[in-house]
């Protein structure tokens, strides 16, 4: 068997975390991330028949049943990921059922998955839908993006609207606009399936005064996504105290989806 710990997608996760701590969008226990292995990858790196511990779920995951994720720990914190792994991440797999998971590996303090761990799995099965080759569903606090939330009305075309004019890739990266729900308890089955739902057409959702979930087919993808909406609410925080002289027009935002041929959301352009 080979060595975990060498495997692409553990590498990927030191190095994501880390990046998104520095970036100061995970502050202390904050953000979460899990990625779907293929079946290929669970077992070249593990044995399957493992059984470490279970941990119920709070959801049904029927649809999930049989599959396996690499997962951040509840309480962990994204810059000791690197450091310690084994301690900071588990690798866990649905049960047939679909009611419970066992874990193969890491925890190694005795942690457990994430406390939005039903968010991320319900997010999983509404992008596999949506996309079979889904595979990252990843949380996280970026400052300016809550920060518009406060200041910003969180009507998701208004709140799209302005990130597209904001950075010039918006629109390309994200044509199918920004989902945003309001305020609610997190943790929850209620945000999970408000969040997976938002997800059947939107792979952003915004949780207002929180954070946001990303979704994406690898880690440069899920991340790209939010950096892209980060950095166009950067610029909106930024110039939103002085008035703004030259805005691109709806007519010249549509012209960047059209040379870049990407299905946007026409209705959310005026
Ligand atoms: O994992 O970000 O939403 C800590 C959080 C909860
Ligand atoms: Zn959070």
């Amino acid at each position: 068997m080979k060595n975990i710990l060498e495997a692409p997608f553990m590498i990927e996760m030191k190095r994501i975390t880390e990046n998104m701590y520095r970036l100061g969008w995970d502050e202390r226990n904050a953000g979460n991330i899990s990625y779907l292995l293929t079946e290929k990858e669970a077992e070249a790196y593990l044995d399957l028949n493992v059984c470490v511990r279970t941990f119920p779920l709070s959801i049904d995951a029927k649809a999930l049943a049989g599959k396996t994720f690499i997962v951040t720990g509840t309480g962990k914190y994204f810059k000791n990921v690197q450091h310690e792994p084994e301690e900071n991440l588990g690798i866990v797999r649905i049960s047939d059922d679909g009611k419970s998971t066992r874990l193969l590996w890491g925890f190694s303090g005795g942690g457990s998955p994430t406390s939005e761990f039903s968010v991320h799995l319900m997010c999983h099965s509404a992008r596999l839908k949506a996309n079979p080759a889904n595979r990252i569903i990843m949380h996280a606090h970026p400052t300016n993006l809550l920060a518009m939330t406060f200041v910003h009305s969180i009507d998701e075309k208004e709140f799209t609207r302005t990130l597209w004019q904001l950075c010039i890739e918006g629109i390309v990266v994200f044509p199918e606009g920004i989902a945003v729900l309001p305020w609610m308890l997190c943790g929850t089955n209620e945000i999970a399936e408000a969040t997976a739902k938002k997800m059947d057409e939107h792979r952003l959702v915004m949780w207002a005064q929180h954070g946001v979930f990303g979704a994406g087919n690898t880690f440069d993808e899920a991340f790209g996504l939010i950096e892209t909406a980060e950095k166009a609410a950067e610029t909106h925080i930024k110039t939103m105290h002085v008035p703004r002289i030259n805005i691109p027009t709806d007519a010249q935002i549509a012209a960047l989806a059209e040379k870049w041929n990407v299905n946007y959301r026409k209705d959310w352009l005026s």
